[in-house]
């Protein structure tokens, strides 16, 4: 009989075979992943599934009792039409509606706001009024359905609107399921649709843990959400220290306002990305479970429902490509499938054509039917927790839990994530774990299929979703107009000041906001009558970016190619007497700005002088920053599809100052369809995602009349 092999041995053999190369992958999160984990490897016991700390699942059963839900997010134009697209989309086997509003609704604004012109029905559904609430839900019976609503600055006058939706209905407040994402700390930090500042905001978040624990048992009264971090360019121990570290906020303020922890723990809820790190992402659920149990245990929770960690996840938005776009399809799968054997609750895949514009029927289609095959033909479904006791991803959760903790002390040492978000270093984090992404790709290091590696020379059109935004907008403004026409105004007004006076008092049982918003709602007060009658006491927020330094810069050095800019940008300067300057210009009510931090970071790193301008302007406003700051070039990031009306005013508004010879150019998700009619309005250039950030500069000093070579000649040069 022949002893067991050793470790040793196994260690010998395999240096043999590959020659004494280290197969150590240092993942961005700092892990060093082996290329073998054994028994050794596993130091806790994950117990069993539906029991504490619910490492291995929070229901016993899991799939093989009932699948997750497959919930597709989803809105655009009018309540009307995405009423027809929800309906569609649930006779094919969708199971829970999810529903996205656009960006006027979300930063509390009518669409009769002039601020609002290229954002209404754009990114999702405009909703002004309860009218339209109605009109989205109609159909569907609100008692039966599990409604999410990713909402989270104008979040008191929609959720009113859905209590009161619900209750024209004829369905009791008790029987509303569903969920609010209600999750304002990640705004602060990575998804921006703010309204207020910190301090009333989470006053906000309290009133609606209170009204809901009180009325509407089923409902989930939050979605504490890591997915935008990741999508912002968080590694994964960040997406997951940062969202549990948000969660343990929110409870201490639900405590703080006099609430039960048990009374409302049991209902908060959770959701993740799913990107491409198969199995980092397993194990990242496997640990947030972990991490939630222990820090609900800490916060003093009794009762297990409030330290079972139930989330829902989305296949990963920034993992797709523009480019190749089919490739999708399969990237989608192999999140899915992540999302599943990590044990989500619920789930959303990603159309194909996410990196161009909304989903339209076709795509839409391929990405749900990707969930049902998982849950229908494969059988994946039949066995609780599959990948329990794999060597690797028991490991890979542990060690994702001991990292993840020690930032979560370091968030709690400093006084709780409110404080640190302040602060802004959770921020700089992830911007700076952006950046360094962003040139780890555009350098070749991480591999993305069709972009940076294998790309076609000739890529076909994709037919894509295009919503008439100035018909969406008149057709809103009638029946707003005609909703303020048909109501009882002293009634509504009445109602309005009531909300007015419960702002401007600090919170308690008989003064909360939603609550008051609900009579207001009922009232038929505006989505933009509602928000403002908070602001008055409240204020609006606003921020200013600080881009990264020397991040992007680092693994250039010694670059032919950067040198080549650098000696570029060098030229420009001489020429001008200054170094050439760009304004990142974010327009509209579109909050997306990995993109951006990241342009400006890249382009600072390159010696440009880089002005980043506030979020949320006007072209009007954008012009005069332009102009005080003496720019040589606008560049317009645009990733929620303003694009055709933003960016052409912009350009005439610098026209009618005199000062065509301001370069425009424009980045972010832009239909190739619309290149040419951007074109002929005066658009310089324009870079999609993938887009290579040091050839964007090359571009730019092109623009700025400077002879700069092709890339791949800087031997030559
Ligand atoms: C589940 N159930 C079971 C079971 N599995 N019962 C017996 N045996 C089993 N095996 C029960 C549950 O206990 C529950 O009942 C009921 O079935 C429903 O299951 P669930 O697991 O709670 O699922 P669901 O209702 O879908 O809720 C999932 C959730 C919720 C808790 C994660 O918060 C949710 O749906 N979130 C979705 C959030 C979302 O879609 N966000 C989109 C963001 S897009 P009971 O009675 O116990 O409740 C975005 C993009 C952007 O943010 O930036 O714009
Ligand atoms: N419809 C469908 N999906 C949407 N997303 C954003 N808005 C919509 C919408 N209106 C998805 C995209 C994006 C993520 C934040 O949500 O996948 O990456």
């Amino acid at each position: 009989m022949t002893d067991k092999p050793t470790l040793d041995q196994w260690a010998a053999a395999a240096a043999k075979e590959v020659k004494g190369k280290d197969l150590t992958w240092q993942t961005p999160e700092g892990i060093a992943v082996k290329p073998l984990y054994t028994a050794d490897d596993v130091t806790a016991d994950p117990g069993l599934p539906g029991f504490a700390p619910f490492t291995r699942g929070v229901k016993a059963s899991m799939y093989a009792g009932r699948p997750w839900t497959i919930r597709q997010y989803a809105g655009f134009s009018t309540a009307e039409e995405s009423n027809a697209f929800y309906r569609r989309n649930l006779a094919a086997g969708q199971k829970g509606l999810s529903v996205a509003f656009d960006l006027a609704t979300h930063r509390g604004y009518d669409s009769d706001h002039p601020r609002v012109t290229g954002d209404v029905g754009k990114a999702g559904v405009a909703i002004d009024t309860i009218e339209d609430m109605k009109i989205l839900f109609d159909g569907i019976p609100l008692d039966k359905m599990s409604v999410s609503m990713t909402m989270n600055g104008a979040v008191i006058p929609i959720l009113a609107f859905f209590i009161v939706a619900g209750e024209e209905q004829g369905v009791e407040r008790k029987l509303l399921d569903g969920t609010i994402q209600n999750d304002i700390l990640k705004e602060f930090m990575v998804r921006n649709t703010y309204i207020y500042p910190p301090e009333p905001s989470m006053r906000i978040i309290s009133d609606i843990f209170g009204y809901t624990s009180r009325e509407m048992p089923k409902f989930n009264s939050i979605s504490i959400s890591g997915y935008h971090m990741q999508e912002a360019g968080a590694t994964q121990v960040q997406e997951l220290a940062f969202t549990i570290a948000d969660g343990m906020e929110y409870v201490k303020y639900g405590v703080a306002s006099g609430l039960d922890i048990d009374k409302f723990a049991g209902r908060l809820s959770f959701f993740f990305a799913i990107g491409m790190n198969f199995f980092m992402e397993i194990a990242k659920l496997r640990a947030a479970r972990v991490l939630w149990h222990r820090a609900m245990t800490q916060l003093g929770a009794k009762d297990e429902r409030s330290k079972m960690l139930r989330t829902h996840c989305q296949t990963s938005g920034v993992s797709l490509t523009e480019q190749d776009p089919y490739n999708n399809v399969m990237r989608t799968t192999i999140e899915a499938m992540a999302a599943m054997l990590g044990g989500t609750q619920s789930l959303h895949t990603n159309a194909l054509d996410e990196a161009i514009a909304l989903p339209t029927d076709f795509s839409a289609r391929i990405a749900r039917n990707t969930q049902i095959v998982i849950q229908e033909e494969t059988g994946m479904t039949k066995v609780v927790d599959p990948l329990g006791g794999s060597y690797y991803v028991e490991a890979l959760t542990q060690q994702l839990v001991d990292e993840a903790w020690a930032i979560i002390e370091k968030v709690q040492a400093e006084g709780g994530m409110a404080k640190a978000v302040a602060a802004g270093w959770p921020k700089a984090m992830i911007e700076t774990a952006a950046a360094a992404r962003q040139a780890r790709v555009d350098r070749g290091d991480d591999v993305i299929v069709g972009v940076n590696k294998y790309r076609l020379a000739n890529e076909d059109l994709l037919e894509t979703l295009e919503v008439d935004n100035a018909k969406v907008r008149e057709g809103q403004i009638a029946r707003i107009n005609r909703v303020k026409a048909e109501r009882d105004s002293a009634k509504c007004e009445a109602a309005l000041q009531a909300l007015r006076d419960g702002a401007a008092r600090p919170s308690s049982l008989d003064n909360n906001l939603l609550a008051l918003a609900v009579e207001a709602a009922r009232a038929r007060a505006t989505l933009g009558e509602i928000s403002s009658a908070m602001e008055e006491s409240f204020d609006r927020y606003g921020t200013q970016p600080t881009p990264v330094k020397g991040v992007y810069s680092a693994p250039y050095e010694g670059d032919s190619r950067w040198q080549q800019v650098l000696d570029g940008v060098q030229a420009v300067e001489r020429r001008l007497g200054r170094k050439p300057k760009l304004l990142i210009a974010k327009m509209g009510q579109d909050g997306h700005d990995r993109g951006a931090n990241v342009i400006a970071s890249a382009f600072g790193d390159m010696g440009f002088d880089v002005v980043s301008g506030p979020l949320f302007q006007t072209p009007d406003e954008t012009v005069v920053l332009a102009l005080d700051s003496g720019v040589d070039v606008v560049g317009a990031s645009s990733l929620a599809a303003g694009h055709k009306t933003l960016i052409p005013d912009l350009i005439a508004k610098l026209r009618e100052a005199g000062r065509n010879d301001i370069k425009v150019i424009a980045g972010g998700v832009i239909p190739p369809q619309d290149y040419d009619f951007l074109r002929d309005a005066g658009v310089q250039g324009i870079y999609g995602p993938g887009s290579n950030v040091v050839e964007c500069a090359a571009d730019v000093l092109r623009l700025l009349g400077h002879n700069m070579p092709p890339a791949g000649l800087e031997d030559a040069a």
